[in-house]
């Protein structure tokens, strides 16, 4: 099983689309091991978005990423890192596949309602920048013999 970071954004909380999004990735089947709300700080958003230092979008991002509360999840499952980015689409709503939870809620990449984790190396990096691990869960879901073979 592997584990991915998962993150509603502030546009997403504000436009109420917390349950809607978090109930995707519960019926999808992946397990919610972390969950919270918090405001991102100027150092803890230029850290988690560091790849992206220099780049003429990274200012706005920061600000975005700044400006209101975000809900961060931990999810687990098996290829959770890409069943999540799968689920989410591509970075702009606008050429994201039809279904996904960018195409269905969002209209701008600088407005693309969530994040997820590229790789088990990035979830890794980013679950440790928003959780500590005794915040994180462990346990078993009596149910998982119907979502996993
Ligand atoms: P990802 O979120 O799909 O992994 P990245 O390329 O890692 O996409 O970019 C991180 C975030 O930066 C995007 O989700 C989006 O919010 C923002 N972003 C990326 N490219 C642009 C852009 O060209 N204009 C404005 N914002 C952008
Ligand atoms: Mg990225």
């Amino acid at each position: 099983m592997e584990r991915t970071y998962a993150m509603i954004k502030p546009d997403g909380v504000q436009r109420g689309l917390v349950g809607e999004i978090i109930s995707r990735f519960e019926k999808k089947g992946l397990k919610i091991v972390g969950l919270k709300m918090l405001q991102i700080r100027g150092e803890m958003a230029e850290t988690h978005y560091g790849e992206h230092k220099g780049k003429p979008f990274f200012g706005p991002l920061v600000d975005y990423i700044t400006s209101s509360p975000v809900v961060a999840l931990v999810l687990e499952g098996k290829d959770a890192v890409s069943v999540a980015r799968e689920m989410m689409g591509a970075t702009n709503p606008l050429k994201a596949a039809p279904g996904t939870i960018r195409a269905t809620y969002g209209m701008d990449i600088g407005r693309n309602v969530i994040h997820g984790s590229d790789s088990t190396a990035s979830a890794e990096r980013e679950i440790n920048i928003f959780f500590k691990p005794e915040e994180l869960t462990s346990y078993k879901r009596e149910l998982e013999a119907w979502i996993y073979e």
